[in-house]
Protein backbone atom coordinates (compact mmCIF):
# COMPACT_ATOMS: atom_id res chain seq x y z
CA UNK A 1 0.00 0.00 0.00
CA UNK A 2 1.45 3.15 -1.04
CA UNK A 3 0.82 6.14 1.64
CA UNK A 4 2.31 9.69 1.44
CA UNK A 5 3.17 11.61 4.18
CA UNK A 6 4.88 15.26 4.18
CA UNK A 7 7.44 13.81 7.36
CA UNK A 8 9.59 10.67 7.32
CA UNK A 9 8.66 8.47 9.96
CA UNK A 10 11.71 7.85 11.41
CA UNK A 11 10.88 4.55 13.17
CA UNK A 12 9.80 3.26 9.77
CA UNK A 13 12.39 3.64 7.85
CA UNK A 14 12.60 0.20 6.74
CA UNK A 15 9.39 0.43 4.78
CA UNK A 16 10.01 3.44 3.32
CA UNK A 17 9.78 2.72 -0.71
CA UNK A 18 11.11 6.58 -1.59
CA UNK A 19 11.12 10.24 -0.56
CA UNK A 20 11.49 13.65 -2.36
CA UNK A 21 13.01 16.43 -0.15
CA UNK A 22 12.11 20.05 -1.02
CA UNK A 23 14.74 21.68 0.68
CA UNK A 24 17.56 25.07 -0.23
CA UNK A 25 19.65 23.05 -2.44
CA UNK A 26 19.38 20.36 -4.98
CA UNK A 27 21.34 16.93 -4.96
CA UNK A 28 21.55 14.01 -7.03
CA UNK A 29 19.47 11.01 -5.94
CA UNK A 30 21.35 8.52 -3.17
CA UNK A 31 20.40 5.84 -1.04
CA UNK A 32 22.39 7.26 2.00
CA UNK A 33 19.22 6.80 4.23
CA UNK A 34 18.45 3.66 3.05
CA UNK A 35 16.03 4.45 0.47
CA UNK A 36 15.80 6.52 -2.57
CA UNK A 37 15.88 10.43 -1.70
CA UNK A 38 15.46 13.21 -3.98
CA UNK A 39 16.58 16.57 -3.08
CA UNK A 40 15.35 19.63 -4.84
CA UNK A 41 15.76 23.24 -4.58
CA UNK A 42 12.48 24.49 -3.88
CA UNK A 43 12.66 26.87 -0.45
CA UNK A 44 14.90 29.82 0.45
CA UNK A 45 13.89 29.32 4.22
CA UNK A 46 14.86 26.26 6.21
CA UNK A 47 11.80 26.72 7.97
CA UNK A 48 9.68 25.77 4.92
CA UNK A 49 11.30 23.09 3.63
CA UNK A 50 9.76 19.57 4.22
CA UNK A 51 10.22 15.45 2.90
CA UNK A 52 7.23 13.66 1.21
CA UNK A 53 7.62 10.28 1.73
CA UNK A 54 5.95 7.08 0.19
CA UNK A 55 5.86 3.99 2.37
CA UNK A 56 5.47 0.63 1.80
CA UNK A 57 3.90 -2.95 3.35
CA UNK A 58 7.34 -5.18 3.05
CA UNK A 59 10.54 -5.82 2.61
CA UNK A 60 12.11 -3.18 -0.11
CA UNK A 61 14.98 -3.55 -2.39
CA UNK A 62 17.23 -1.29 -4.45
CA UNK A 63 18.87 -0.26 -6.79
CA UNK A 64 21.38 2.56 -9.27
CA UNK A 65 21.18 2.45 -12.76
CA UNK A 66 22.84 4.67 -15.24
CA UNK A 67 22.01 7.00 -12.22
CA UNK A 68 18.13 6.70 -11.84
CA UNK A 69 17.88 5.61 -8.08
CA UNK A 70 15.00 3.38 -7.36
CA UNK A 71 13.62 0.85 -4.83
CA UNK A 72 10.76 -2.04 -5.40
CA UNK A 73 8.73 -3.89 -3.14
CA UNK A 74 6.65 -6.29 -4.79
CA UNK A 75 4.02 -3.85 -6.00
CA UNK A 76 5.31 -0.55 -6.36
CA UNK A 77 8.37 0.88 -8.04
CA UNK A 78 9.82 4.79 -7.01
CA UNK A 79 12.74 5.99 -9.41
CA UNK A 80 14.37 9.27 -9.10
CA UNK A 81 17.46 11.15 -11.22
CA UNK A 82 18.57 14.23 -11.61
CA UNK A 83 20.30 16.18 -14.58
CA UNK A 84 22.22 18.52 -13.63
CA UNK A 85 22.60 21.37 -16.69
CA UNK A 86 18.85 21.57 -17.72
CA UNK A 87 19.99 24.16 -20.52
CA UNK A 88 19.37 22.45 -24.21
CA UNK A 89 18.23 19.34 -21.97
CA UNK A 90 16.21 17.90 -24.73
CA UNK A 91 18.66 14.57 -25.34
CA UNK A 92 19.78 14.22 -22.10
CA UNK A 93 15.88 14.03 -20.53
CA UNK A 94 15.00 12.02 -23.59
CA UNK A 95 18.01 9.87 -22.01
CA UNK A 96 17.32 9.62 -18.59
CA UNK A 97 13.38 9.02 -19.31
CA UNK A 98 14.62 6.01 -21.34
CA UNK A 99 16.55 4.91 -18.38
CA UNK A 100 13.55 5.22 -16.11
CA UNK A 101 11.15 3.83 -17.99
CA UNK A 102 13.57 0.69 -19.04
CA UNK A 103 13.52 0.30 -15.96
CA UNK A 104 9.91 0.10 -15.31
CA UNK A 105 10.24 -2.45 -17.88
CA UNK A 106 13.15 -4.88 -16.98
CA UNK A 107 11.93 -4.89 -13.47
CA UNK A 108 8.30 -5.52 -14.67
CA UNK A 109 6.46 -2.42 -12.92
CA UNK A 110 5.00 -0.97 -16.40
CA UNK A 111 1.72 1.00 -14.63
CA UNK A 112 3.57 4.50 -14.45
CA UNK A 113 0.50 6.30 -12.65
CA UNK A 114 2.47 9.35 -11.01
CA UNK A 115 5.43 11.67 -11.91
CA UNK A 116 7.00 15.20 -10.76
CA UNK A 117 8.99 17.06 -12.79
CA UNK A 118 10.99 20.01 -10.88
CA UNK A 119 12.86 21.97 -13.73
CA UNK A 120 15.20 25.12 -13.15
CA UNK A 121 14.24 28.12 -15.11
CA UNK A 122 11.53 26.87 -16.52
CA UNK A 123 11.01 29.86 -18.52
CA UNK A 124 13.58 30.47 -19.67
CA UNK A 125 15.19 30.21 -23.17
CA UNK A 126 17.69 27.31 -24.30
CA UNK A 127 20.65 28.46 -27.13
CA UNK A 128 17.88 27.57 -29.99
CA UNK A 129 15.70 30.12 -28.74
CA UNK A 130 13.12 27.21 -26.76
CA UNK A 131 11.73 27.78 -23.96
CA UNK A 132 13.44 25.57 -21.27
CA UNK A 133 9.94 23.85 -20.52
CA UNK A 134 9.02 23.15 -24.29
CA UNK A 135 12.55 21.64 -24.52
CA UNK A 136 12.03 19.50 -21.57
CA UNK A 137 8.46 18.31 -23.57
CA UNK A 138 9.96 17.26 -26.39
CA UNK A 139 12.71 14.82 -24.69
CA UNK A 140 10.09 13.44 -22.39
CA UNK A 141 7.91 12.82 -25.17
CA UNK A 142 10.39 11.16 -27.23
CA UNK A 143 11.15 8.89 -24.31
CA UNK A 144 7.40 7.66 -24.14
CA UNK A 145 7.39 7.69 -27.87
CA UNK A 146 10.15 5.21 -27.89
CA UNK A 147 8.52 2.82 -25.37
CA UNK A 148 5.79 2.92 -27.39
CA UNK A 149 3.00 4.23 -24.66
CA UNK A 150 -0.15 5.00 -25.80
CA UNK A 151 -1.68 8.01 -24.36
CA UNK A 152 -4.58 6.48 -21.79
CA UNK A 153 -0.52 4.94 -20.46
CA UNK A 154 0.73 8.27 -19.62
CA UNK A 155 0.74 8.75 -15.46
CA UNK A 156 -0.54 11.71 -13.93
CA UNK A 157 2.23 14.39 -14.04
CA UNK A 158 3.46 17.52 -12.05
CA UNK A 159 5.63 19.67 -14.01
CA UNK A 160 7.11 22.77 -12.39
CA UNK A 161 10.26 25.22 -11.56
CA UNK A 162 13.15 24.35 -9.12
CA UNK A 163 15.56 27.69 -7.66
CA UNK A 164 18.45 25.65 -9.10
CA UNK A 165 19.69 22.37 -9.81
CA UNK A 166 18.79 21.58 -13.28
CA UNK A 167 16.18 19.18 -13.47
CA UNK A 168 15.12 16.65 -10.94
CA UNK A 169 12.20 13.76 -11.67
CA UNK A 170 10.86 11.00 -9.81
CA UNK A 171 7.86 8.26 -10.60
CA UNK A 172 5.76 5.70 -8.80
CA UNK A 173 4.52 2.85 -10.77
CA UNK A 174 2.90 -0.24 -10.08
CA UNK A 175 3.03 -3.98 -11.06
CA UNK A 176 -0.54 -5.18 -11.34
CA UNK A 177 -2.08 -2.19 -10.04
CA UNK A 178 -5.74 -1.21 -11.92
CA UNK A 179 -5.17 1.77 -13.42
CA UNK A 180 -6.97 4.45 -15.18
CA UNK A 181 -6.47 7.44 -16.90
CA UNK A 182 -8.74 9.95 -16.41
CA UNK A 183 -9.22 13.34 -18.28
CA UNK A 184 -11.13 16.70 -17.57
CA UNK A 185 -13.89 17.23 -20.18
CA UNK A 186 -13.27 21.28 -19.20
CA UNK A 187 -9.86 20.72 -20.17
CA UNK A 188 -7.96 19.59 -23.67
CA UNK A 189 -6.11 16.72 -22.79
CA UNK A 190 -2.59 18.14 -22.29
CA UNK A 191 -1.35 15.55 -25.10
CA UNK A 192 -3.58 16.86 -27.53
CA UNK A 193 -1.95 20.51 -27.16
CA UNK A 194 -2.02 22.70 -30.02
CA UNK A 195 1.73 23.31 -31.53
CA UNK A 196 1.27 27.42 -30.26
CA UNK A 197 2.67 25.73 -26.87
CA UNK A 198 5.49 24.19 -27.75
CA UNK A 199 6.82 21.32 -30.76
CA UNK A 200 5.96 18.51 -28.52
CA UNK A 201 2.55 18.61 -26.05
CA UNK A 202 3.28 17.85 -22.78
CA UNK A 203 2.60 13.77 -22.20
CA UNK A 204 0.48 13.73 -19.11
CA UNK A 205 -2.83 12.76 -18.03
CA UNK A 206 -5.11 14.49 -15.83
CA UNK A 207 -5.22 12.16 -13.12
CA UNK A 208 -4.76 8.44 -12.75
CA UNK A 209 -7.41 5.67 -10.67
CA UNK A 210 -5.25 3.67 -8.62
CA UNK A 211 -7.02 0.31 -7.47
CA UNK A 212 -5.49 -2.64 -5.87
CA UNK A 213 -7.53 -5.56 -5.19
CA UNK A 214 -9.79 -5.51 -1.64
CA UNK A 215 -7.91 -2.11 -1.11
CA UNK A 216 -9.69 0.83 -2.59
CA UNK A 217 -8.78 2.88 -4.85
CA UNK A 218 -6.13 6.55 -5.13
CA UNK A 219 -7.16 9.66 -7.55
CA UNK A 220 -3.74 11.12 -7.98
CA UNK A 221 -4.14 14.53 -9.31
CA UNK A 222 -1.88 15.86 -11.62
CA UNK A 223 -0.79 19.63 -11.10
CA UNK A 224 -3.77 21.71 -12.00
CA UNK A 225 -3.47 25.29 -13.41
CA UNK A 226 -6.40 28.11 -14.66
CA UNK A 227 -6.19 26.48 -17.95
CA UNK A 228 -10.03 26.07 -19.65
CA UNK A 229 -9.82 24.20 -23.04
CA UNK A 230 -6.10 24.47 -23.84
CA UNK A 231 -5.88 28.49 -22.73
CA UNK A 232 -5.11 30.06 -19.57
CA UNK A 233 -7.99 31.98 -18.26
CA UNK A 234 -7.17 35.09 -16.22
CA UNK A 235 -3.90 35.94 -16.53
CA UNK A 236 -2.26 37.99 -13.85
CA UNK A 237 -5.68 37.43 -11.31
CA UNK A 238 -4.64 35.18 -8.92
CA UNK A 239 -7.66 34.91 -6.59
CA UNK A 240 -9.55 33.79 -10.29
CA UNK A 241 -6.80 31.64 -11.36
CA UNK A 242 -7.02 30.00 -8.02
CA UNK A 243 -10.96 30.04 -8.19
CA UNK A 244 -10.66 28.16 -11.47
CA UNK A 245 -8.22 25.73 -10.92
CA UNK A 246 -10.29 24.80 -8.05
CA UNK A 247 -13.44 24.70 -10.17
CA UNK A 248 -10.83 22.53 -12.13
CA UNK A 249 -10.43 20.04 -9.79
CA UNK A 250 -13.72 19.77 -8.37
CA UNK A 251 -15.07 18.91 -12.06
CA UNK A 252 -12.37 16.58 -12.79
CA UNK A 253 -13.48 14.35 -9.35
CA UNK A 254 -17.26 14.69 -9.87
CA UNK A 255 -19.35 11.54 -10.66
CA UNK A 256 -20.28 12.93 -14.40
CA UNK A 257 -16.70 13.33 -14.99
CA UNK A 258 -15.31 9.95 -13.56
CA UNK A 259 -18.79 8.26 -15.24
CA UNK A 260 -17.16 9.10 -18.32
CA UNK A 261 -14.13 6.61 -17.46
CA UNK A 262 -16.70 3.94 -15.89
CA UNK A 263 -15.59 5.08 -11.74
CA UNK A 264 -17.75 5.84 -9.40
CA UNK A 265 -18.31 7.68 -6.85
CA UNK A 266 -17.66 11.07 -7.61
CA UNK A 267 -15.26 12.76 -5.55
CA UNK A 268 -15.42 16.23 -3.90
CA UNK A 269 -12.40 18.64 -3.08
CA UNK A 270 -12.93 17.57 1.00
CA UNK A 271 -11.82 14.23 0.02
CA UNK A 272 -8.31 15.75 -1.42
CA UNK A 273 -5.50 14.61 0.68
CA UNK A 274 -1.43 15.28 0.57
CA UNK A 275 -1.90 18.86 -1.26
CA UNK A 276 0.70 20.78 -3.12
CA UNK A 277 0.37 24.39 -4.25
CA UNK A 278 2.74 26.13 -6.34
CA UNK A 279 2.66 29.85 -6.24
CA UNK A 280 5.00 31.59 -8.95
CA UNK A 281 4.60 35.22 -6.78
CA UNK A 282 6.11 35.22 -3.18
CA UNK A 283 3.21 38.22 -2.34
CA UNK A 284 0.54 35.67 -3.51
CA UNK A 285 0.65 33.42 -1.10
CA UNK A 286 -1.39 34.46 1.40
CA UNK A 287 -4.11 34.85 -1.08
CA UNK A 288 -3.50 31.47 -2.02
CA UNK A 289 -3.57 29.89 1.61
CA UNK A 290 -6.69 32.03 2.19
CA UNK A 291 -8.46 30.09 -0.28
CA UNK A 292 -7.20 26.66 0.01
CA UNK A 293 -8.00 26.94 3.84
CA UNK A 294 -11.60 27.25 3.08
CA UNK A 295 -11.81 25.10 -0.05
CA UNK A 296 -9.98 21.87 1.31
CA UNK A 297 -10.51 19.62 4.34
CA UNK A 298 -9.16 20.49 7.91
CA UNK A 299 -7.99 17.10 7.69
CA UNK A 300 -5.49 17.44 4.42
CA UNK A 301 -1.91 18.44 4.77
CA UNK A 302 -1.10 21.29 2.32
CA UNK A 303 1.89 22.44 1.42
CA UNK A 304 3.14 25.77 -0.27
CA UNK A 305 6.29 26.64 -2.63
CA UNK A 306 6.70 29.38 -4.38
CA UNK A 307 8.28 28.19 -7.65
CA UNK A 308 7.71 29.47 -11.31
CA UNK A 309 5.01 27.11 -13.29
CA UNK A 310 5.23 25.92 -16.81
CA UNK A 311 3.44 28.77 -18.97
CA UNK A 312 4.59 31.81 -18.16
CA UNK A 313 0.92 33.55 -17.37
CA UNK A 314 0.26 31.17 -15.11
CA UNK A 315 0.15 32.17 -11.24
CA UNK A 316 -0.42 28.96 -9.47
CA UNK A 317 -0.97 25.31 -9.51
CA UNK A 318 -2.38 22.54 -7.54
CA UNK A 319 -2.33 19.10 -7.08
CA UNK A 320 -2.83 15.96 -4.57
CA UNK A 321 -4.25 12.64 -3.72
CA UNK A 322 -7.72 11.06 -2.84
CA UNK A 323 -7.08 7.72 -0.82
CA UNK A 324 -9.06 4.76 -0.64
CA UNK A 325 -12.73 5.28 2.00
C1 LIG B 1 -1.45 22.58 -17.71
O1 LIG B 1 -2.61 22.31 -17.41
C2 LIG B 1 -0.59 23.10 -16.61
O2 LIG B 1 4.30 19.15 -18.06
O3 LIG B 1 4.17 17.58 -16.54
C3 LIG B 1 0.47 20.65 -15.25
C4 LIG B 1 0.86 19.37 -14.83
C5 LIG B 1 1.18 21.28 -16.24
C6 LIG B 1 1.95 18.73 -15.42
C7 LIG B 1 3.80 18.66 -17.04
C8 LIG B 1 2.27 20.62 -16.83
C9 LIG B 1 2.65 19.36 -16.42
O4 LIG B 1 -1.02 22.46 -18.86
C10 LIG B 1 0.81 22.65 -16.71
Amino acid sequence: MLISSFQPDSAATSTVLGAVTYGLDSRDPHLAHGFPELTVHAVTDPADGFTEVWHSDGPVEHGTLDGVVHAYDGENLFCAARIDDGNDCMEAVRAAYTTALGLTRTLGYERIFRMWNFIENINGTNSKGLEIYQDFCQGRSQAFREFAFTDSQLPAATGVGALGGGIGFCLLAGRSVRRVNVENSRQMPAWRYPERYGPSSPSFARATYVASPNRGAFIYVSGTASVVGHETVHPGHIADQCGETLTNIEHLLSSGNLAVHDLRPGRRLEDLRDIKVYVRRRQDLHTVREICAKAFSPAADIAFLNLDLCRADLLVEIEGVVFPE
